[in-house]
C-alpha cells in the first residue's frame, strides 16, 4: 500500500509523506474529542445541536456534557515527525449518517475505531462495518470516559468479538499525547499489514 510503504521510504529519502486516518465509532464515543485534542490546525466540525427530541433517541450519561452531534466529519491534521502528516477524518455517529462512511473511509491508510464501555452496544455497528464492509486495517480503543477503565481489555475483545489480528488499547483521547499514540498504534498497524502482504525485499 503506497502511503505506508511511502513513509518507511520517506525516512530514507527526507520525503514528506501524508496519510488519511478515520477517526470512526458510534454516537457519543469521542471522535470528535479526539480530532480537536489533537489537531495542530483549528479542527473543522460540523456539529449541529442535539434536539430535546433526539436526546431520547441518542441517550448521554450524566456528567458528559454533550449537547452536539456530527452531522458529516471532522477533519484535522498532526505532524508526527518531519516525515509524516496524517490528516483526521471524523465520521459522524449517529445511525442515520452512517452511510457516509464509505466516502470517508475512502483512501484511509487506516482506521481507529474508538469505543465507550459504558455503552457498547453503540459500537457494534461500527465493529461489524469495519469487519465486512470496509478494506482498512483497523484498531480498536477503548475510550477511558472519565479516566476510568471499567473493564478488562480482554471482556472487552470478546464482548465485540475482535478478530485476534486486530489490536485493541485504551485511551483518555481527551489528551492529545494519547491521540498520538493511538495514531501511531493505527500506522504501525497498517505498516505491518503491508509488510505481510509484501515481503521486504519485492518491489
Ligand atoms: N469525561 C470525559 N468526557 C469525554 C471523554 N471523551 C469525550 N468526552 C465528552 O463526551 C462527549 C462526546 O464527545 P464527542 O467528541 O462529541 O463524541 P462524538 O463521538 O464525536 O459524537 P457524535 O459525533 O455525535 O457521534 C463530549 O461532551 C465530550 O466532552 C472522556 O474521555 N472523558
Ligand atoms: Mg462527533
Amino acid at each position: 500500500m503506497p502511503a505506508s510503504s511511502d513513509s518507511r521510504d520517506s525516512h530514507l529519502t527526507g520525503q514528506m509523506t501524508s496519510a488519511k486516518i478515520v477517526i470512526a465509532g458510534g454516537f457519543g464515543v469521542g471522535k470528535t474529542t479526539a480530532v480537536e485534542a489533537i489537531s495542530e490546525i483549528p479542527a473543522i466540525r460540523t456539529e449541529s445541536w442535539m434536539t430535546a427530541a433526539a436526546a431520547q433517541i441518542d441517550r448521554l450519561d450524566p456528567g458528559i456534557d454533550k449537547v452536539t452531534t456530527t452531522v458529516a466529519m471532522d477533519f484535522g491534521r498532526v505532524t508526527i515527525d518531519d516525515s509524516l502528516v496524517l490528516y483526521l477524518f471524523g465520521t459522524p455517529g449517529q445511525p442515520r449518517f452512517w452511510p457516509m462512511w464509505d466516502d470517508l473511509v475512502r483512501g484511509a491508510v487506516g482506521a481507529l475505531v474508538l469505543v465507550d464501555t459504558n455503552h457498547l452496544e453503540n459500537s457494534f455497528a461500527a465493529v461489524n462495518y469495519f469487519e465486512n464492509d470496509a478494506d482498512v486495517p483497523w484498531i480498536v480503543c477503548v475510550n477511558l470516559f472519565h479516566g476510568i477503565q471499567t473493564h478488562e481489555l480482554s471482556e472487552v475483545r470478546e464482548a465485540l468479538t475482535l478478530p485476534p489480528h486486530v489490536p485493541l488499547i485504551a485511551a483518555d483521547i481527551r489528551e492529545p499525547r494519547n491521540v498520538a499514540h493511538a495514531l501511531l498504534a493505527v500506522v504501525n498497524h497498517a505498516t505491518e499489514r503491508v509488510t505481510a502482504v509484501v515481503p521486504s525485499g519485492v518491489g
